[in-house]
């Protein structure tokens, strides 16, 4: 049977805005026939982000790690809507969401409103550029597919223009220098994956530039990998010197030129010195900025006034100050890292709770049936009903009970170049802390599991194998 097309005026509209780690969670596990839903994202895919390091360097193709979200939605017995659109604000009195069609092909309408009666805001964050002169117009982000294509297109612009006849040794050395900012897993894996790639294929390929390449680390905080344990910050940064990648800590960088990078470095005798790098290519990895349609929303709430870093929300995910809008993953404050192991837990406590609303109310409704018949025609079949009503009310008081949200951490994981990764894996009260080359095996078991769709972990397997064989594509397109 065809999914129904028309909303269901008997059923809440339920919104969702994203098709993030946090928003396409919840869609996996929502029954979406108790609900009128409409999805809203400029993005027509979910990507799986731990992997996009490995697509800057063609390891990986990007189309590997995206899973279109129509086909999320395909085999479902309620039709779900899908808006490609960015929302660009939200009016939480009229309840309606305002979107608009940003993409290169416009039809004759590209902005109308959304009425919404439930609204799940999952934009996730921005990069953050911390106002540094020069950061956006010169540097390299690493959260989108076209962000992972434009560095691998830029790493082999470097290569080639660095081997061009007759370039200058001080200019093939900027070219290529690749600098990196951001010691935390985005920063360290990239660095450990470009250097890999300059081992495994420039050396090969390129041979007559490839001693030339060097990677570069730069981190404000005395160490890379703040959240890890000890024992794996030093063992990464112990790789990364054997790698012959460097490692600059307590070091801020203060502005960005077209090929120069201006860094105060705080030595170990606390004096500071103000440096500047030369590259080829920069990467812009520091964490997470406020999106403007969560601000627009925060200025909107007066009790978010003093939200700083996105929605804080209780410990049902409910925005404060609202009755009927929730937010997961990064744009949320929840008080947790804004990882995707907390977005997706997220995503799956509201499925279960809006699964359960709607069961509560689908009960509520049958016990006011059945207690109004029961006082219109008292009769033969009045035992029955009040058997039927109190079974109902056994059934709600379980259902009502559902407890609060609860992040439970079941590790952290890095890959860090040359086949090595280290991993910190709850276990228990305990954790467990490894690194090494069978590490990095679990690393690829546990990323290939936790993969959107058996389509994705067949293609990353592909990927995996044919890099092994062929070694990566460095065909610059
Ligand atoms: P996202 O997944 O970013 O999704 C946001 C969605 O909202 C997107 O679909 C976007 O298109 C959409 N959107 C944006 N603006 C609007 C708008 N105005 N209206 C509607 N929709 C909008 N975390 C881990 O736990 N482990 C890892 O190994 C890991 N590796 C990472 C590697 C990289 C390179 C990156 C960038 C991140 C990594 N993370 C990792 C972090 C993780 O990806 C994020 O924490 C996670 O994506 C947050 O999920 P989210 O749903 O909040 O946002
Ligand atoms: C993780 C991650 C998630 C996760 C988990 C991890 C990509 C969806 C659990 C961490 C993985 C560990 C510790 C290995 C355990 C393996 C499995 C398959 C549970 O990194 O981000 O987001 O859920």
């Amino acid at each position: 049977p065809q999914p129904q097309v028309q909303p269901d005026p008997t059923k809440k509209t339920l919104v969702v805005l994203g098709t993030g780690w946090g928003s396409v969670s919840l869609l996996k596990k929502l029954d979406t026939e108790n609900y009128n839903v409409v999805v809203i994202s400029p993005r027509n895919y979910f990507l799986f982000t731990p992997l996009l390091p490995s697509c800057t360097t063609g390891l990986i193709e990007h189309r590997s790690i995206m899973e279109p979200v129509r086909s999320i939605f395909q085999h479902r017995k309620a039709a779900v809507k899908f808006y490609e659109a960015e929302a660009s604000s939200v009016d939480p009195d009229r309840k309606v969401v305002i979107i608009t069609d940003n993409s290169e092909i416009q039809g004759d309408t590209s902005q109308t409103e959304i009425p919404y009666d439930m609204l799940v805001v999952g934009v996730g964050a921005e990069n953050a550029t911390f106002g540094i002169p020069g950061v956006r117009e010169n540097s390299c982000f690493l959260k989108e597919i076209g962000d992972a294509q434009l560095i691998r297109k830029k790493i082999m612009d470097c290569v080639e223009t660095a081997a061009f006849k007759g370039q200058t040794e001080e200019e093939i050395k900027r070219l290529l220098h690749m600098v990196v900012v951001g010691g935390g897993p985005t920063g360290v894996e990239f660095a450990g994956e470009l250097q890999d790639f300059f081992e495994q294929d420039i050396k090969r390929l390129v041979p007559e530039i490839a001693d030339r390449c060097k990677v570069t680390l730069i981190e404000a905080l005395p160490n890379v990998l703040p959240s890890f344990s000890r024992q794996l910050i030093e063992y990464t940064e112990n790789t990364f010197k054997e790698e012959k990648i460097d490692v600059l800590t307590k070091t801020m960088v203060k502005n960005v030129s077209d090929k120069t990078v201006e860094a105060v470095a705080t030595r170990p005798d606390g004096t500071k010195e103000t440096i500047t790098i030369p590259y080829g290519l920069l990467v812009w990895a520091t964490g997470n900025a406020v999106r403007p349609i969560v601000k627009d929303l925060i200025s909107k709430i007066a009790a978010q006034k003093d939200s700083r870093r996105g929605l804080a929300v209780n410990e049902y995910l409910v925005v404060q100050g609202t009755r009927d809008i929730w937010a997961v993953g990064d744009c949320a404050v929840a008080g947790y890292a804004p990882t995707a192991q907390v977005a997706a837990q997220e995503g799956n406590f509201l499925a279960r709770l809006f699964n359960n609303m709607a069961k509560t109310e689908a009960l509520e409704a049958r016990i006011h049936e059945l207690s109004s018949s029961l006082n219109l025609k008292p009769g033969t079949n009045s035992a029955d009903a009040a058997r039927e009503i109190e079974e109902c009310e056994r059934k709600l008081r379980r259902i009502k009970d559902i407890k609060p949200f609860h992040y439970t951490h079941q590790g952290s994981l890095a890959y860090i170049g040359s086949e090595k990764a280290v991993a910190d894996v709850s276990w228990w009260n305990g954790n467990i802390a490894s690194h090494g080359s069978m590490t990095y095996l679990f690393w690829r078991s546990a990323y290939l599991s936790m993969c959107f769709s058996t389509r994705n972990r067949l293609l990353v397997s592909i990927d995996w194998l044919k890099s092994k064989m062929f070694g990566r594509d460095i065909s610059r397109e």
